[in-house]
């Protein structure tokens, strides 16, 4: 495309530059200042200086953003639709002043209205839209994308209220809403204009002439009104967007006629129940609940997401055989699935293309992320509300499923079992809508999230759909963004690294960070490494910075074992009373993470935990040596505290469990060394950092699904190991609260995880960590090898698996200013 300047648009009318000057800057904060927030410097809160300052920054990316837009359309490229329920943005200012890279002009900007920058960081929001894994990964890897030049734009829900604030009252974790918009959001564009219909219930209707179309005549009409985010790219000229919606009542759901005869609750009623539907994010992370409000959330999600799609399809193109050539849409989980029924909806009833031909168009444009293997999070919906909520759907997934099983009866003849065990309904009590099977039959592609994960779901779960379509299953080992997390999070290290490696080029390549491996023999880099470390320690101020640093941050869930690492401490906690004179190495075990609000045995180990860490702060023997620490409402936020400060990073899953985890990728990119199962991505990272820069224990995923073949007895490790027991009993008396005893019933009784077969082992690892710890320099070239070795997992190569891979799209390059 022609360098045009975008500013100068057809009628000759100049928009005038962004300035480059710390002056200019500040002409423009001032005057977002006085005419976008209507205020003066003499009477801005710190709240208007930070949005006028945000509204400057953002303004300086919205330049990219046109040219972005103007050479996508130019290029009618191959498109990334990301589909996702969640996004765990994180904070906005400080990512986008970094990549407009108006930080600098910035800073001395805001000190003209007598603020600092960060005082200003302080206030900005985070949209917490999502509970955990799932949602910051689709965070990293929009980032990704923008930073790759791929064309993408993610979609998700503008929940009113994202995931609860967690707070602890007496050791107990307690919840209040996060009104996480509540003082508005700068970074947020609303466009009312690409608005769209949403229909819920009702029924269908034959059509004259058709045997397969369908007229659905809705029972519930919601409008769905969209937002977006930009997501710039880091070093390129790329803004992608997230795309948020947002549920709305139309006109016709306010009833006047009520409000005039005084019923107000009754005349809004239609409306409040249209917007409940965006209303508050839901806060379970790896189970299902089965609510039929979260059915209508992903609907309306899917539903929106793909009448725009469709929309920006026909901007550039009329054949329908274009469209999977033009369109790929990324499945994060299930969640999204029923976007699959929907396009053949669209397709069949509303554009009449004919049923074979959509089906080949359907399969072409999606593929399908799992991020699970756990039973209870592989999502079904019973069929009668499916019938109720999405009669045209509940038809078409049918319809689905029978030309499905006739593929599956030609290739497996006679297999009745088999097809039973494939079938996208399942029969049993109630017949559910398997979503897992429904993704599989109508992608093109389905990855599990780490090679591990990947090779169990071929040979497990999705062991029948692996037989059918080998092809169709891949792995994309997950990825965590370096800028985020390494350059904002922890600027001391990134400044060391650069330096070391002679320029910032990492950021973008983090492969180059083997370039750190020679230097981790050089006694006065190493020294500098260490001292980082103990800077961003005493920054976090959990503890003293010379302890050892110990994090165990991430969902709290049984399977993820924070109660492992409980009777890790309680057993420090006896051997130290045991040996008050002992030669103990002080460290700091900080926990952090919520659970969900239903998952009473995750808030009971959240208890217990703080009842632990008083009784040890109580006590003058063991607290000098030993503190533990549980960092109240983690959020993204709080990781970018905490990852830059961690000696030793807690991944201690059941092998089998975590389908990969990223939390232990941003910590060992940090410098932290892992304590771990072979699970999830632990795996990758141990072969990568080599075996003796990790400390292993455990069963592996094999010996534990023989274990539990077997029959896991817990007692039998409870009766052999008298420090165990110790730890057990303590728990289970009472001797922290009352909660201990639910928790040592479960660990002695039906204990799924198999904590106590894994007990001692992960004693021994711990005894090598504090082995290493005792010789700083091993420890500090063990942790700069941890760095050099993880450049792998950048999401920048995640994302550009998925490019070569399953999406196969180029990248777009947008031009520079002219
Ligand atoms: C939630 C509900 C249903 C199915 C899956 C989930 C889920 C999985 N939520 N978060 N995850 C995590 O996703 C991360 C990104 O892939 C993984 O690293 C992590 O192991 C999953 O637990």
């Amino acid at each position: 495309m022609g360098r045009m300047d975008l500013r100068q648009g057809s009628h000759g009318i100049g928009l005038r530059r962004l300035g480059t000057t710390a002056e200019e800057f500040q002409q423009d904060l001032l005057s977002s200042l006085y005419y976008r927030r209507g205020t003066t410097v003499e009477s801005a809160s710190p709240r208007d200086a930070y949005e006028a300052l945000s509204l400057s920054v953002r303004d300086r990316l919205a330049d990219r953003r046109a040219r972005t837009a103007a050479a996508h359309y130019a290029s009618n490229p191959r498109w990334v639709y990301y589909l996702s329920a969640e996004y765990l943005l994180g904070a906005q200012l400080e990512q986008n002043l970094l990549y407009s890279g108006t930080g600098e002009l910035a800073a001395q900007a805001v000190k003209a209205l007598g603020r600092s920058l960060e005082e200003l960081e302080d206030l900005d929001i985070e949209p917490g839209l999502g509970n955990g894994g799932l949602g910051r990964l689709a965070a990293c890897l929009v980032d990704s994308m923008a930073t790759r030049d791929i064309p993408a734009v993610g979609y998700g829900i503008r929940y009113d209220f994202g995931i609860f604030r967690q707070s602890l009252e007496n050791g107990a974790q307690a919840e209040r809403p996060d009104d996480w918009a509540f003082q508005g959001n700068p970074w947020e564009f609303p466009a009312p204009d690409d608005r769209q219909t949403v229909h819920f219930y009702g029924h269908t209707e034959p059509v004259a002439g058709s045997e397969i179309r369908k007229r659905w005549v809705p029972g519930e009409i919601v409008l769905g009104e969209p937002s977006h985010m930009l997501v710039p790219g880091f070093g390129t000229e790329t803004v992608n967007i997230v795309r948020l919606w947002r549920a709305r009542g139309s006109e016709a759901s306010f009833d006047l006629s009520r409000f005039s005869a005084g019923q107000y609750a009754e005349a809004v009623q239609e409306a409040v129940r249209a917007e409940n539907i965006s209303k508050v994010l839901y806060p379970d992370d790896s189970t299902e609940l089965g609510r039929e409000l979260r059915l209508k959330q992903q609907y309306f999600l899917c539903s929106c997401s793909l009448r725009d799609i469709i929309r920006r399809f026909r901007l550039r193109n009329e054949n329908w055989d274009d469209f999977a050539e033009k369109t790929v849409i990324q499945l994060n989980d299930t969640h999204p699935t029923i976007a699959i029924p929907e396009l053949m909806r669209l397709l069949v009833d509303e554009y009449e293309v004919e049923w074979d031909r959509a089906w080949a168009i359907t399969r072409k444009t999606f593929a399908y992320t799992c991020h699970t293997l756990l039973p209870e999070a592989l999502e079904t919906w019973p069929v009668h509300l499916f019938e109720r909520l999405l009669p045209r759907h509940l038809e078409i997934i049918y319809l689905i499923n029978m030309l499905f099983l006739r593929e599956v009866e030609q290739q497996f003849p006679g297999d009745t079992d088999r097809l039973r065990r494939m079938s996208i309904i399942g029969e049993g009590d109630e017949r559910r809508v398997r979503m897992a099977h429904l993704a599989v039959v109508g992608t093109e592609a389905v990855n599990g999230v780490a090679e591990l994960h990947s090779k169990l779901l071929r040979e497990t779960v999705l062991q029948d759909f692996a037989a059918l379509w080998p092809a169709k299953f891949q792995n994309v080992t997950n990825g965590v963004s370096p800028r985020r997390f390494i350059k904002l999070a922890n600027p001391r290290l990134s400044d060391l690294i650069t330096e070391g490696l002679g320029d910032d080029g990492w950021l973008n390549d983090l492969e180059r960070l083997a370039g750190l491996e020679e230097l981790a023999g050089d006694a006065s880099f190493a020294e500098r490494w260490r001292a980082v470390k103990r800077a961003n320690k005493v920054d976090l101020g959990a503890g003293d910075p010379d302890s050892l640093t110990d994090v165990m941050i991430k969902r709290f869930h049984e399977y993820k074992r924070q109660q492992l690492k409980l009777l890790h401490v309680v057993t420090m906690y006896h051997r130290i009373r045991a040996n008050p004179g002992g030669d103990w190495i002080p460290r700091t075990v900080l926990f952090a993470g919520k659970a969900a609000p239903a998952y009473h045995a995750a808030k009971n180990i959240i208890q217990l935990i703080n009842a632990v860490g008083a009784t040890i702060a109580a006590d003058p023997v063991v607290a000098p040596y030993l503190k533990v620490v549980f960092a109240e409402n983690y959020n993204v936020t709080l990781a970018e505290q905490i990852v830059p400060a961690a000696d030793l990073s807690e991944q201690i899953s059941l092998a089998g469990k975590e389908a990969s985890g990223t939390g232990n990728m941003k910590l060992a990119l940090n410098g932290a060394i892992t304590v771990g199962t072979l699970d999830g991505a632990n795996i990758e990272i141990r072969a990568r950092v080599g075996e003796e820069n990790f400390f292993l224990f455990g069963l592996d995923a094999f010996q534990a699904a023989e274990v539990q073949i077997a029959g896991y007895r817990p007692r039998e490790h409870y009766d052999r190991d008298a420090e165990l027991k110790a730890a057990v009993d303590a728990i289970a008396a009472g001797t922290f609260g009352g909660v201990g005893r639910e928790v040592a019933d479960s660990l002695l009784g039906w204990d799924e995880y198999l904590t106590l077969a894994d007990f001692r082992s992960y004693l021994d690892a711990q005894e090598e960590v504090e082995r290493a710890w005792r010789d700083p320099e091993r420890w500090t070239r063990m942790s700069i090898l941890n760095a050099a070795h993880s450049g792998f997992f950048s999401s920048d190569r995640t994302v550009a698996d998925y490019a070569a891979r399953i999406w196969r799209v180029a990248p777009v390059t947008v031009p520079r200013e002219p």
